[in-house]
């Protein structure tokens, strides 16, 4: 793996930057994480500090529900599963939902709002979730490995945007992979994009098929796709077959596996600008975050760009949402511990050109 180098010591201080519960309260933190240190050395290294340091958080998920931001992060624990390129040590086994009024605001840790003991069909790794709201009721998606330990798609519904949330009995028919993203059309269709690679398992799928022995594409062979469905109506299902999305190069041609500082590995996001679609997810192995824009859910999407530079940590995930007439860019990094595992979310504005193509974004000053 081509890791990235995390330097030491630069860490947060973890009492200005605590979250409240609730009931108000400043939470500490719980057996399963290592006590963060409040060691502030080397914090303006980074364009943004930690939204809470009282749990770890990774993946955010953002979005407006009632004027009030609300972020569907991954929990990150320190289990002791050892490392290794099938993310193992990514043993997450609950969901907490965090709310703030505005960026900058103070950040609100709702408790537990989803546990892997309440998903009847769960085997372990809650990893990226997201969520949705419809029909008056907010919807919680998430990827989880079955009782077979093969990632499938869930969903559980509340009536409130933080939970607590109630799982559906199977997994979504037809879902697999991770990083379920849905988006809301101007139509009011909503769209599900998933997939990741390597420990994401979407190698083992081809035309929706399973295949245990699935490898990984070769250099000189096309890059596996993101997917894509429709969501049905009542949200807990696909309204049509899962499709893929194609992402070409300036010159019309699908990526191959050796570009893979551009081709799709995980965490995709979809939003809308100026009536465009944009389509940005992980190179995964080199740690870029990118995108690529199409004038339909579906695509084709042309690649445009790194929009957030390596950060420290092995994994960048983010989304992106408007608030105020402003866009936000929520993403993580591992500056509370230094370890690739326990990861902290964070936010930074991000800005467009005249042209539409997004300003890159370096989160630590230091970096080359
Ligand atoms: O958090 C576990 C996995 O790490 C996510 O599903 C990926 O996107 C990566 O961030």
């Amino acid at each position: 793996m081509n890791k990235l180098t995390i330097l030491p010591a630069a860490l947060a201080a973890a009492l200005a930057l605590t979250a409240c519960n609730d009931s108000g309260q400043t939470e500490p933190g719980t057996a399963d994480e290592k006590p963060i240190p409040t060691d502030s050395t080397g914090m303006d290294r980074y364009i943004s500090q930690p939204l809470v340091s009282h749990i770890y958080t990774a993946d955010p998920s953002a979005h407006v529900f009632n004027n009030r931001i609300y972020i569907y992060p991954s929990h990150d624990t320190a289990t002791g599963t050892p490392e290794n390129d099938n993310g193992d040590h990514f043993n997450m086994m609950d969901y907490h939902i965090l709310s703030m009024d505005a960026v900058g605001g103070q950040v609100t840790d709702h408790g537990v709002a989803l546990s892997i003991k309440d998903i009847p069909w769960a085997g372990r790794q809650l990893w990226a979730p997201d969520a949705a709201f419809a029909n008056g009721t907010y919807f919680l998606y998430f990827p989880v490995k079955d009782k077979q330990d093969v990632f499938r798609i869930g969903v559980a519904t509340s009536a409130k945007p933080e939970g607590p949330f109630v799982a559906e009995k199977e997994p979504i028919k037809g879902s697999y992979s991770i990083d379920p993203t849905v988006f809301k059309d101007d139509n009011g269709s909503y769209y599900m994009y998933f997939g990741g690679i390597w420990g994401g398992q979407l190698q083992r799928w081809d035309n929706n098929k399973y295949d245990s022995a699935g490898k990984l594409r070769k250099g000189d062979e096309t890059a596996i796709l993101p997917r894509i469905a429709k969501l049905s109506a009542d949200m807990k299902s696909f309204a049509e077959p899962v499709k893929e999305i194609r992402i070409l190069d300036s010159a019309g041609n699908l990526f191959k596996e050796k570009d893979n500082d551009k081709r799709f590995f995980e965490a995709a996001w979809m939003h809308k600008y100026k009536g465009k679609y944009y389509f940005s997810y992980s190179t995964g192995d080199t740690h870029n975050l990118v995108y690529a824009t199409g004038d339909s859910p579906y695509g084709p999407f042309t690649y445009r760009g790194v929009f957030l530079l390596p950060v420290e940590g092995w994994t960048n995930h983010h989304s992106i949402i408007e608030k105020d007439g402003k866009w936000f860019l929520f993403y993580h990094d591992v500056q509370l511990s230094g370890k690739t595992h326990l990861r902290n979310v964070k936010v930074t504005e991000l800005k467009y050109n005249e042209d539409g193509t997004i300003q890159p974004i370096k989160a630590q000053k230091d970096l080359q």
